[in-house]
């Protein structure tokens, strides 16, 4: 068949879904991390993708490859108020959790240098089969010390499209996750003693098979000085990949309309002319 038989395939199509209204964004999952299959100890190795940096500079971002795969530190119940600043794999009893343990990826900056900032990076891919035009992103950010600092303590969320020094981007006060002051350093018996959850729409695309680049900087809201710090972490990352050229409802497709691939479920206007692709 010709093109032109395609394209006023295509335009009863569009009529069709307007008057029927049901035309719908379609999400796909993307990632869906907890953490928890990870062991217990303070060297332990990241999930598949996620890398874990300490930098000598307050709010500074480094390189995806050149992060480790390894927390260095760990921490749970009541955290030390003199602990020892590190990317810490945070450690908590939890019954319903496969190994009894729920855990936390995260940081804890001191007076010493070392941690003055620590980053969380994520290679995010695109291993569907569609187009994804903005993410939906979602993670908890949980406190297992308080801190005295002044200043206060931070997650900010910055991506890239090559994890490269210098190409990271502000993903905005969206992304944004802070602690004011404590008055004390003191751990919880009951950890987290906080948790926000963010969960917000990045407007930034993601082809079949290309990367975008995550990292989350923890560091001090403002100046340089890093003693007293709040011992923070990242826990249940959801990420959803929104496909609006999909149609989640399935629509008949005349059988004309097909040259003979008879009722179709259809579910997208893409797919479709994909079907119609091949067909010729
Ligand atoms: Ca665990
Ligand atoms: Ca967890
Ligand atoms: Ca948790």
């Amino acid at each position: 068949m010709g093109g032109s038989g395609r394209i006023g395939a295509a335009s009863f199509l569009f009529g069709m879904l307007s008057i029927g209204g049901l035309a719908a964004a379609d999400t796909i999952q993307l990632v869906s991390q907890n953490f928890d299959s990870m062991n217990n100890a303070g060297a332990s190795n990241l999930p598949t993708g996620w890398r874990i940096e300490r930098l000598n500079t307050v709010r500074t971002l480094g390189a995806y490859l050149s992060a480790g795969t390894a927390t260095n530190a760990t921490a749970g119940v009541n955290m030390a108020t003199n602990a020892a600043h590190g990317a810490y794999n945070y450690v908590v009893a939890d019954a319903n959790v496969l190994d009894g343990n729920d855990n936390a990826l995260g940081f804890l900056s001191s007076g010493t240098v070392g941690t003055q900032s620590g980053n969380l990076y994520f290679q995010l891919t695109n291993t569907g089969t569609a187009d994804v035009t903005s993410l939906d992103i979602a993670y908890d950010v949980e406190k297992y010390r308080n801190g005295s600092n002044p200043a206060g303590y931070r997650f900010q969320l910055f991506y890239s499209t090559t994890g490269a020094v210098g190409s990271w981007t502000n993903a905005g006060a969206d992304f944004l996750t802070s602690f004011t002051a404590d008055a004390n350093n003191s751990g919880f018996a009951a950890p987290p003693g906080a948790s926000v959850n963010v969960n917000k729409n990045l407007d930034v695309p993601l082809a079949v098979g290309d990367s975008l680049y995550l990292a989350w900087n923890y560091s001090v809201i403002s100046g340089t000085t890093t003693t007293n710090a709040q011992g923070l972490g990242i826990d249940n990352v959801s990420i959803l990949g929104n496909t609006p050229d999909e149609v989640a409802a399935v629509v008949p497709v005349p059988l004309a309309a097909l040259g003979g691939l008879a009722l179709l479920p259809l579910v997208s206007l893409k797919r479709f002319i994909q079907v119609r692709a091949r067909a010729d």
